[in-house]
């Protein structure tokens, strides 16, 4: 099979600028390079282009909830489109507020699809529990189904419809999670393991069970939606294991932003680490490239 790489170049799911330049800044970190040592190939599709909406009052204390909604749907359309076409797709952030249309137009294609959400933040606050209002800490509760009762309508987004149900999610590496979000795991009883449970268990104890959570009843496409800021070195096996079981159908990696490091290195640093973090989940392990396994859809 092949990859398709998809930029979205956004921003406006939070208050910082600087995440936008987030795919430009892993593609200058040699991402091609390095996944054209894997063996199957790989199509840039290039970067989305977004509009900022010149009329888009706050939704409550949501900023910009039209043109966050009008992205998504952008990009909905980019992943249905490449999953559609038979490519496992990489869709770089941008911030995580777009996880919503990629795991949206992922499941136009792939209904039955389950999702890991590897992340310090559990990104489900609904407008009325968020703390601060921003949409990349409340991508989720647009997904979830079960959610809808608790979902006043945004503006922005009468395009979609919730499709995911709490069973089909888990968290990999929480380790700050707000009241109201808390509230919402455990009233709906979604399966996460904190970065305490990691160093606990280890980290191969947790996919299993991942795993074995999302795929016991059947074999289904995986959609890990990767927020850089979960990043410690015990999670990089973590993004290995989908691919072993041929699974992984799209990835997302979020929150990369240039220019928030205190230095060039800094800056470096992070993004050799996104790219390594792709290079992993699309099959690159120590021993070199895994034989590719047949994609089940
Ligand atoms: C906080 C921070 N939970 C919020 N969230 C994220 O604003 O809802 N920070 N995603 O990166
Ligand atoms: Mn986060
Ligand atoms: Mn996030
Ligand atoms: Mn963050």
């Amino acid at each position: 099979h092949s990859v398709a790489i998809v930029g979205a170049p956004f921003s406006k799911g939070q208050k910082r600028r600087g995440v936008e330049h987030g795919p430009k800044a892993i593609r200058d970190a040699g991402l091609v390079e390095r996944l054209s040592n894997l063996d199957y190939p790989v199509h840039d599709f290039g970067d989305l282009t977004f509009k900022h909406l010149e009329k888009d009052e706050h939704f409550m204390h949501v900023p910009f909830p039209r043109t966050v909604g009008r992205a998504n749907q952008l990009l909905s359309g980019a992943v249905s489109g490449a999953v559609g076409a038979g490519h496992t797709c990489l869709m770089l952030g941008g911030d995580h507020s777009l996880a919503i249309g990629s795991v949206e137009g992922h499941s136009q294609q792939c209904p039955d699809l389950c999702l890991i959400w590897v992340d310090a933040h559990a990104d489900i606050n609904t407008p009325l529990t968020s703390p601060s209002g921003n949409l990349h800490g409340q991508s989720v509760s647009f997904l979830l189904k079960d959610l809808q009762n608790k979902m006043p309508q945004v503006p922005g987004f009468s395009w979609m419809k919730p499709f995911l149900s709490a069973r089909d999610l888990v968290y990999i590496g929480l380790r700050d999670v707000d009241p109201g979000e808390h509230v919402i795991l455990k009233t709906m009883g979604i399966q996460y393991f904190s970065m305490r449970d990691i160093d606990r268990m280890g980290i191969q104890r947790v996919m299993e069970v991942t795993l074995d959570h999302l795929l016991a009843r059947k074999q289904r496409p995986i959609h890990l939606s990767f927020d850089i800021d979960a990043f410690d070195p015990s999670l990089a096996p973590a993004t290995g294991t989908p691919v072993n079981g041929g699974l992984l159908s799209v990835m997302d990696v979020v929150e990369v932003n240039p220019t928030l490091g205190a230095s060039p290195e800094a800056v470096e640093a992070t993004t050799s680490l996104a790219v390594d973090v792709i290079a992993s989940a699309l099959g690159q392990t120590r021993e070199g490239a895994h034989v590719a396994f047949p994609k089940i859809t």
